[in-house]
């Protein structure tokens, strides 16, 4: 049995981890709260990993946040990933992780590059100024991974996920992602019978959606590949990066549209182009996850119908909003 520390996992992306691979009988799963473990405190990171001894990383703790959260607190997103980072690195190689999945985002990818985003494009292009704090953080965890593959032999793997959603998603008003805001604003649009609901930005830019169980399912299914498979895709040549996603993307105005119709709201949709639209297009190519046998199964509309009933039954408490 291989342990697995799933490291962040109450948020989003570790959540869907711990189901996936809770049911699998080859893996014992370590967690710890944050308010138990400090990952940015380099000591006692390097205390629990030689103490629980992982076999396994997934690497999931994260400063994150939607577009506003990037450009308001570009510090915690530089400092509070990058703190995390070099903690979890140092303790995950001094006690012997052979395997370790980091989590990062399609946000490290330049700008303008070409669609749909292929792993080779990473740093050959200017970063997207609202999320620049973030994506350097997470580059440098990519660069790390790299670092660790080639001079100590380890296999760390960055993965590399397109914008995801799902049950214990972040709703708040300003800080969130666009997807659970816009679940808000149009729930609380319809209880109140407001006359329109405002979608920030032009409209124009277009995402891909993926669910946050198919992020899970991915997971599990990259522990579970054979050495071989394993050692191909973390080899010291090249940057060991895979993207991961659904392979469509639609507009930021067709989803204000789909999330209207899931929560049964009946009036306008106003645009407010005084915020910012970020980047233009972010399209993952997901070529070499497909090569390996994987692809995410979700729906966006059956996703968008869970993610809203997680949000009622949130919003119905208010224990997290
Ligand atoms: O999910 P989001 O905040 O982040 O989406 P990014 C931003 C896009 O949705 C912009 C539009 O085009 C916004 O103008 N949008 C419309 C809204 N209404 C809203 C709203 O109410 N809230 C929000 N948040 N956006 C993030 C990065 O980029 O993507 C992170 O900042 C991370 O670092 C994440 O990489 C996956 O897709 O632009």
């Amino acid at each position: 049995m291989k342990k697995v520390f799933v490291a962040g996992h109450s948020g989003l992306v570790g959540s869907a981890t711990v189901a996936a691979l809770a049911g699998l009988k080859e893996y014992d799963l370590i967690t710890r709260a944050h308010s138990d473990l400090d990952l940015s405190d380099r000591t006692a990171t390097r205390d629990f990993f030689m103490t629980y001894r992982p076999d396994h990383v997934v690497m999931c703790a994260a400063k994150v946040g939607g577009i506003l959260a990037n450009s308001n607190f570009p510090v915690e997103f530089l400092h509070n990933n990058l703190a995390i980072q070099l903690s979890v690195f140092d303790a995950a190689h001094a006690s012997g992780v052979d395997r370790m999945i980091f989590l990062g985002s399609s946000c490290i990818y330049p700008r303008d590059c070409a669609q749909p985003i292929s792993e080779d494009y990473l740093l050959t292009g200017p970063l997207e100024e609202t999320n620049r704090p973030y994506a350097l953080a997470k580059i440098a965890g990519v660069e790390a991974c790299w670092s660790f593959n080639r001079q100590h032999q380890r296999r760390y793997l960055a993965l590399m996920p397109t914008n995801l959603y799902g049950p214990g998603d972040n709703y708040h008003p300003d800080h969130s992602h666009v997807l659970p805001a816009l679940i808000r604003r149009f729930h609380e649009a319809k209880v109140k019978g407001a006359p329109s609901v405002t979608v920030w930005g032009s409209g124009r830019p277009r995402r891909e959606f993926m669910f946050s169980s198919d992020v899970g399912d991915a997971i599990a299914f990259l522990l579970g590949l054979p050495d071989g498979d394993f050692d191909a895709l973390t080899s010291p040549d090249k940057a060991p990066l895979l993207n991961v996603g659904v392979g469509h993307d639609i507009t930021i105005r067709e989803l204000a549209e789909r999330v209207k119709e899931t929560v049964g709201y009946a009036g306008e949709l106003v645009l407010d182009p005084s915020k910012p639209d970020g980047t233009p297009r972010k399209l993952m190519d997901v070529t070499r996850f497909h090569k390996l046998g994987w692809r995410a199964k979700t729906p966006l509309d059956i996703g968008l119908r869970a993610s809203y009933q997680d949000f009622l039954s949130k919003y119905a408490t208010a224990s997290r909003l």
